[in-house]
């Protein structure tokens, strides 16, 4: 990594890649912070050390984040890190209760949505013989459970296309690596159970990962020598082992 990297953000409007701007920023990187909602986005650059960058994209329309990214100017033109981290789930549904237009919103965002950023960065790293392509997976990728069948396969779809990525970049110079966090708590929660208390009970008596945790790893994974590749890592909070195995021991909020 440059001592001044350029860093792309996706979903850096709130949680996990909110944090990642910041602290990136706050190392001394210039920031690409992205998301849809543009109000965030300006708030999020205002409050940021470093110079930064917006972009009002969604991941899920191709050939906008085509063209955003390759509408930017000469100074953050070079990315040298991309935070793959936009995505999300809908409800806790079984299969059988949950509409199309649902599944096929997380599969677009959390798959497509990847694969649309990537598809707009990978080549010039690629090209420049260096980069790094950070995804923030998910614990929900290594096992699948009750109402979570399309979201686990989301976070399946972005694993596997992480290690073929890697395959794929051999020789390149460019580094990939998937950061997979379990119970970190963010607005993740709210907009799947559509319920602030709903969300709230997730977290009940436990105390979970913070998104400047997820971020302080993140940065760790950026930071190793060029010659060291993270390949994966997977993050619980102490009172977490797996999905549903969690110790409710009076912690947390
Ligand atoms: P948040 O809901 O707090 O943040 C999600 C971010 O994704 C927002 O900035 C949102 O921005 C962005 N986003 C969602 N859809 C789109 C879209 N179509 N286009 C562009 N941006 C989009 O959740 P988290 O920070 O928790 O989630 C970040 C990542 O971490 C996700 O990939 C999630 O699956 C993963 N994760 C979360 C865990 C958790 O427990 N919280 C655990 C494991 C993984 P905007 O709405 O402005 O577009
Ligand atoms: C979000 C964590 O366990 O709710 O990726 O799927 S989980």
């Amino acid at each position: 990594m440059t001592t001044s990297p350029t860093v792309f953000v996706t979903g850096a409007t709130s949680g996990i890649g909110r944090a990642c701007a910041e602290l990136f920023s706050e190392a001394g990187a210039r920031v690409i912070a992205t998301g849809r909602r543009a109000e965030r986005l300006e708030e999020l650059a205002a409050s940021l050390p470093g110079p930064c960058r917006t972009l009002q994209l969604d991941v899920r329309d191709a050939d906008d984040v085509a063209a955003q990214v390759a509408g930017l100017d000469d100074e953050f033109a070079e990315i040298d890190v991309l935070v793959n981290n936009a995505g999300m789930a809908i409800g806790r549904d079984g299969l059988h209760e949950m509409s199309p237009g649902d599944s096929a919103a997380v599969i677009e965002t959390n798959v497509i949505g990847a694969l649309n950023v990537i598809h707009a960065i990978l080549p010039a790293m690629v090209a420049r013989g260096r980069g790094h392509v950070v995804s923030i997976g998910s614990n929900a990728a290594r096992d699948v459970y009750a109402g979570g069948a399309v979201y686990c396969a989301s976070k399946a779809a972005l694993d596997r296309i992480t290690k073929g990525m890697r395959i794929d970049v051999l020789g390149t110079g460019v580094r990939v690596s998937t950061v997979d966090p379990g119970m970190v708590r963010t607005e993740f929660n709210e907009h799947r159970m559509g319920d602030p208390e709903a969300a709230a009970e997730v977290y009940r008596g436990m105390t979970p990962l913070t998104p400047r945790d997820i971020a302080e790893i993140v940065a760790w994974v950026v930071g190793r020598p060029d010659h060291v590749q993270v390949a994966e890592v997977l993050v619980y909070a102490t009172d977490q082992a797996g999905h549903g195995q969690v110790a409710r021991r009076g912690g947390g909020s």
